[in-house]
């Protein structure tokens, strides 16, 4: 038999576009003709399947990153899961027709792509992709790396290894649900603890927690217990700077951050991905996507006002790209 035809690539797609700075209820608008970016030799063409969103879409949407943003207008969307359609001329690892997922921005803040992943096509450097390990759908894939990838690095930079304790501030989110397990199942941590609120412990307890805080209730840096590492997810340093032991480390993502808390600002790399395959691949690593997920690509406004909120569970991923 002979192989489908491989469809055309366009000139022109959907994509969820801004023109300036904004809440994204009042300046995410659907093009239904915007032209495909221009492929560079180091990138490879994706048809985009699944997006997952992350709070820096919101926040560089919003203006706050507008000193080292690319121009507008621009697409938003960092995590992506999708298809090879064409390679550069340097591109070495990837070919057309390869399933891969990845961060698309190398640095997060520092002239981030000015086509993200809520469209139907992006192009993409290779270095920040990986193979999709073959386990995963689309929607689950593209809600890891950008998560996942600062997880680990959060974790790296923190010094954490086998029989530390941890406190994981935020543990129900986008970040928090992958340093719960990756601290279990990658490093073998002694004890890990976790805050969130009253409705999703179970969710804690299911991911591995061995304690779990319910921060409407109680204050963990009162605790008389202390902790190798706090990773703080929630922007507390000064709470979490508390709840370590002589010598413990808090790493945080949320700025400021307070002196000696260690913080820091993810860089993708597919290499991360490909290092903790085995760990997605053997299902011990898995990617939360909360129930609202997916939004259908015609949903994504209602998907960002949702992460606003900042009460998802896990991941808000948007699905089918279109
Ligand atoms: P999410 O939108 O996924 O976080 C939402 C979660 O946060 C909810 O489940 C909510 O649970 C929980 N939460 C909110 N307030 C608290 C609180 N006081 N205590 C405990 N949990 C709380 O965000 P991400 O996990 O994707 O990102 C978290 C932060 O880190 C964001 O500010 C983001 O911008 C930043 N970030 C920074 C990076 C970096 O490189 N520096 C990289 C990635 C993210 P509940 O409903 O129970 O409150
Ligand atoms: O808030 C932020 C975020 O989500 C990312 C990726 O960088 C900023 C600032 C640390």
């Amino acid at each position: 038999m002979a192989a489908a035809p491989t469809p055309a690539i366009p000139s022109h797609m959907k994509a969820w576009v801004y023109s300036e700075y904004g809440k994204s209820s009042d300046v995410l608008r659907l093009d239904p003709n915007f032209p495909l970016p221009h492929l560079k030799d180091d990138q490879v063409l994706l048809k985009v399947a699944a997006a997952s969103l992350n709070p820096v879409d919101y926040k560089r949407m919003a203006g706050f990153f507008k000193d080292t943003d690319s121009p507008l207008p621009c697409v938003p969307g960092y995590d992506v899961a999708g298809v090879v359609v064409k390679v550069g001329s340097e591109v070495k690892k990837f070919k057309a027709g390869d399933e891969v997922y990845g961060d698309i921005n190398e640095k997060a803040l520092d002239h981030p792509k000015v086509v993200g992943s809520l469209a139907e096509y992006t192009a993409v450097e290779e270095k920040v992709l990986a193979h999709k390990p073959p386990n995963l759908s689309f929607p689950e894939a593209a809600a890891f790396p950008l998560a996942m990838e600062t997880a680990y690095e959060g974790l790296e930079r923190a010094g954490f290894s086998a029989g530390k304790s941890i406190l994981v501030l935020g543990g129900a989110g986008g970040v928090g649900t992958f340093v719960i397990q990756l601290a279990k199942h990658v490093y073998g941590a002694s004890k890990i603890a976790a805050t969130s609120s009253t409705g999703k412990l179970e969710l804690l307890r299911n991911l591995g927690a061995d304690l779990r805080i319910d921060y409407t209730k109680d204050k963990y840096e009162d605790l008389p217990e202390k902790f190798d590492v706090v990773y703080d997810t929630v922007g507390e340093t000064e709470r979490a700077l508390k709840a370590i032991k002589e010598g413990g480390k808090v790493v945080t993502i949320v700025p400021p951050g307070n002196p000696p808390a260690i913080i820091f600002i993810l860089t993708s790399d597919g290499s991360n991905l490909e290092k903790l395959r085995p760990h997605v691949e053997n299902g011990k690593v898995k990617s939360i996507l909360d129930p609202k997920s997916p939004f259908p690509f015609s949903q994504t406004k209602e998907a960002f006002a949702y992460l606003e909120t900042n009460r998802a569970t896990g991941k808000v991923v948007v699905y089918p790209i279109p």
